[in-house]
């Protein structure tokens, strides 16, 4: 029996041409449920072990890997290890024909500027949760309301695309609005995103009938607070 690797999962035992990844992941963060739902999307679960990690944790398995400490992190089976979601994706997409790839190109400048500006909301309901979790007399009522207006302003934006008939195909645009919503919906309650935005409500509710959805919806709860600075 070959010995662990890092992350527990035993290397390839060469008995078949698969390349096997290993994909660490957090089951709260809505960066990394893009990549788990990609997986199950692209339908290559067979060539990429999920491994759950904790986060801010010194001992965390996925540290060997990733000094940067955040997930999504993919690593190879050469030990590369590939962080932040649009390269992960990029990677993913490369295990299927071109046909089913989840990562709009430069052809599709519509569907990447949408893919852009989900992840941009995300980035800022990041930080406001960050804030949230601190210890009250910690938190910056400025860093607050900044994140508040801005997550509100690319919702409404939101909500007029998918009024318009935007995020109508199942892209890497389509998984990240899922999941920043469903971040709102279970661990960042505090935007009650729904209020108003019916096109988002009515998108939002229908994916959840899709397995690579269902199967991978964060825990309810905000997380551990931030470590102190
Ligand atoms: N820009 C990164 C953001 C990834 C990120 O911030 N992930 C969070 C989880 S939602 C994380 O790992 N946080 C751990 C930490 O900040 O130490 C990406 O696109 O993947």
């Amino acid at each position: 029996m070959p010995p662990a690797s890092p992350g527990g999962l035993a290397p390839s035992t060469g008995g078949d041409s698969l390349t096997l990844m290993r994909l660490f992941h957090a089951p709260g963060s809505p960066y990394a449920r893009i990549a788990r739902m990609a997986v199950i999307e692209l339908g290559i679960e067979d060539r990429v072990t999920v491994v759950e990690a904790t986060l801010r944790d010194p001992a965390s398995v996925l540290l060997p890997h990733n000094p940067v400490g955040r997930v999504p992190a993919l690593v190879l089976d050469d030990g590369t290890t590939l962080t932040e979601t649009t390269p992960v994706l990029m990677m993913l997409d490369s295990l299927v024909e071109p046909a089913r790839r989840l990562l709009p190109g430069p052809e599709a400048p519509r569907a990447l500027a949408a893919y852009g500006r989900v992840l941009g909301m995300i980035d800022g309901i990041a930080v406001w949760n960050r804030e949230l979790r601190r210890p009250e007399h910690e938190r910056s009522p400025g860093v607050i309301a900044l994140e508040t207006q801005r997550t509100a302003r690319v919702a409404d934006a939101l909500e007029r695309d998918v009024a318009a008939g935007g995020f109508a195909v199942r892209d890497a645009g389509f998984f990240a609005l899922v999941s920043a919503f469903g971040y709102c919906e279970r661990r960042h309650t505090a935007f009650v995103w729904r209020q108003g935005r019916p096109a988002l409500t009515a998108l939002f509710d229908a994916a959840q009938a899709l397995g690579s959805v269902a199967r991978t919806v964060p825990p309810a709860g905000m997380g551990s607070a931030a470590p102190a600075a």
